[in-house]
């Protein structure tokens, strides 16, 4: 039965959906009838797995029009940070993965070119389609291919810089190119920032229904004809202009500008989007949706209209199934207000992730001394610079994976000027079910080459709170605290601190120290128990502080007759790397292993999953540790477990 014979049974319109070709076929009527579907098929499946719900119930008729207006993969379709890509992952044949969508082996939760011809990029990281978007068009201008590029970008998104720059060079180059703004007030709480203010007075502005319908008249009376039809939505558009005044921004950066639309009208926006389209140039598309939309516990969550529950939720309330636990993250924003209760000079800044981070409790109590910056890392982290030149001790909360962008900024704004700021970095290490990009496996190896820097890495919920104090209290350059995902590891007591490194477990043969950064403490005491077990001493510490290399760890290690490390971060240039230096810097002879994550792209799973494909166990490291201090004695030794990509990364 085709789509257009299908409107007596409604339940089936959506697993009729194969490609973007059977959504092009459908009438309006069989659209809206789709788009509930939809929503309904978001809700069961990603309340079973977690994900992004929220903002996917934004846009299924935003996406349902640019499959219709637009022809990919042909036509690229560019979807900014890509958390919002379901529903264009369910048009284009891949509903059946959704049952294992962040799942080891299944759907992935961004775009993923492995999963399809209609995912060109795979982001996860935010404010990047315009700038691919601007290459891209550049690309089909010079190669004279008349395709069309289609960005969609969340005014959340939009407050990223590099959209600015891409804004920018897009304006310049004047190719052929469409910006959707995904317009929904929100970020994961609501957008900051002097371009959502006026995103907002236009949202709240009483003419604005009126605004809608004029366009969708205007929209609904004319040919679609290219330029003429964009003069007419031009001139409806100058007409309300000075009501609600954000188009005038775009405009005055030299980009056409339609809207606002109501980006739940799926006629609509095909109009808007058609007109775009035919304009020739690149063209703004201005949608205003809401997140969460027809999914009430989403639309009435306040915190992040359910932004992305990081598992599986019950349907009635949007309430996370599995029983609450104390995260690391709840740790740090506790520590955080005790710190700043004694401190006034400690302030809190986030890029648009307060509640993940934790730093929302630290505001709840002490608004003015937070500031939300929007997606803006590399601003994040000057203005910290700023905020500790005029005498203040800023702390950084970001996940790992973020800081990336701002290497410079931390380098030489911070460091360079030896300012006072704390990062402190969640979801370090392996993370799961975000995949590869969201892992936060490089910091310990990129930040540690800046001079200066010292980088703490607790392994409990105590040394969280106590590294967290000694960081503040550094006053003549940067700190870094990273922590993993998840529940804070249990207590794990020191038996004695030797400087700064902490012994968790020695005994009285000095065969191997292992060295088990933040959390793997647990793991390094389970390593020392099974390798006893074969008749080895095994001394476990923890650096603590892993940046700059104790000194005390070194000479701990010319103590033992192996040494050992592990850690959740890539192996180049990692703490191992660093102590296998120091080492060599001060002519200790005794070999090191280093066990860590390999530098390649790991793909998504549980954080547990992925550590056990790295062979980061207690039972593997126990066997390597076994076998090659065993084979120090003469025994045959097992080969060493190093990677094709980890040789090229260090050659
Ligand atoms: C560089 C970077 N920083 C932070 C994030 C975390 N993050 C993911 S989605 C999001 C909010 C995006 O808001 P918006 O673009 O408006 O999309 P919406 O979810 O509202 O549809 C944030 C802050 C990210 N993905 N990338």
């Amino acid at each position: 039965m085709s789509v257009e014979q299908d409107t007596a049974d409604h339940s089936q319109l959506l697993a009729k959906v194969r490609g973007p070709q059977d959504v092009k076929r459908m009438s309006a009527e069989q659209l809206e009838i789709l788009a509930a579907e939809i929503r309904d098929f978001l809700i069961a499946k990603v309340s079973r797995t977690g994900g992004h719900i929220g903002p996917n119930l934004g846009v299924v008729e935003l996406t349902l029009a640019m499959h219709r207006v637009f022809d990919s993969p042909r036509d690229r379709l560019l979807f900014d940070t890509g958390h919002q890509a379901y529903v264009h992952k369910i048009i284009t044949g891949r509903q059946a993965g959704f049952d294992k969508l962040r799942q080891r082996g299944g759907l992935s939760g961004y775009p993923n070119q492995a999963e399809s011809e209609h995912d060109l990029i795979e982001n996860s990281h935010a404010s990047t389609a315009l700038s691919y978007a601007d290459g891209l068009a550049k690309a089909y201008a010079l190669r004279g291919e008349s395709r069309s590029v289609v960005a969609v970008v969340g005014d959340g998104a939009l407050t990223g810089g590099m959209c600015w720059e891409a804004l920018n060079n897009i304006a310049t180059a004047g190719n052929p190119l469409v910006i959707v703004v995904n317009d929904n007030g929100r970020s994961y709480s609501p957008t900051i920032g002097g371009l959502a203010d006026h995103l907002s007075s236009l949202r709240l502005n009483p003419g604005y229904e009126k605004v809608l319908d004029t366009v969708k008249d205007a929209l609904g009376s004319t040919p679609l004809v290219g330029k003429p039809m964009y003069e007419v939505l031009h001139a409806v558009k100058k007409g309300i202009k000075d009501a609600v005044a954000p188009q005038a921004m775009f405009e005055d950066l030299g980009i056409k500008y339609v809207g606002p639309v109501d980006g739940h009208d799926v006629p609509a926006v095909e109009a808007a989007l058609r007109a775009a389209k035919n304009f020739g140039g690149p063209v703004i598309v201005h949608a205003v949706t809401r997140k969460g939309y027809g999914y009430r516990p989403a639309e009435e969550d306040e915190a992040d209209c359910l932004h992305g529950p990081g598992g599986a939720f019950d349907v009635e309330t949007g309430q996370l199934v599995a029983a609450p636990s104390v995260k690391w993250t709840h740790v740090f924003a506790d520590e955080l207000v005790a710190i700043a209760d004694e401190r006034p000079d400690v302030v809190g800044i986030t890029a648009a992730m307060a509640e993940p981070t934790g730093i929302a409790t630290l505001a709840r109590k002490y608004p003015e001394r937070v500031y939300d910056v929007g997606i803006a890392e590399q601003h994040a982290v000057t203005s910290a610079a700023g905020l500790a030149l005029g005498g203040l001790h800023p702390v950084v909360a970001v996940y790992a994976t973020f800081l990336n962008r701002a290497f410079d900024q931390v380098l030489l704004d911070v460091a360079m000027h030896k300012l006072p700021v704390t990062f402190v970095l969640d979801r370090a290490g392996i993370t799961g079910p975000d995949g590869p990009s969201h892992y936060g496996i490089w910091d310990m190896s990129v930040f540690g080459v800046v001079p200066g820097l010292r980088i703490a890495a607790p392994r409990d919920a105590a040394t969280l709170r106590e590294e967290l104090r000694e960081a503040t209290a550094v006053d003549d350059g940067p700190t870094v605290l990273r922590f993993p995902t998840g529940a804070v590891a249990g207590d794990l007591p020191a038996v004695r601190r030797v400087g700064t490194v902490d012994v968790l477990t020695e005994s009285a043969r000095t065969d191997v120290l292992l060295v088990a950064v933040g959390a793997f403490g647990h793991l390094g005491m389970e390593v020392a128990a099974r390798v006893a077990e074969q008749g080895y001493g095994v001394t476990v510490v923890d650096p603590r502080w892993v940046r700059p290399v104790p000194g005390e760890l070194v000479e701990l290690a010319a103590a033992h007759r192996l040494v050992v490390t592990v850690e959740d971060g890539v192996r180049v240039g990692g703490v191992g790397d660093a102590l296998a230096q120091a080492m060599r810097d001060a002519d200790v002879r005794v070999p090191l292993r280093d066990l860590g994550v390999p530098a390649d792209w790991h793909p998504h799973g549980t954080r547990a999953q992925i550590l056990a494909d790295l062979r980061l166990t207690a039972q593997d490291v126990a066997r390597d540790v076994t076998g090659w201090i065993s084979g120090l004695d003469g025994a045959s030794v097992e080969p060493v477990r190093v990677t094709a990509s980890d040789k090229a990364a260090q050659n």
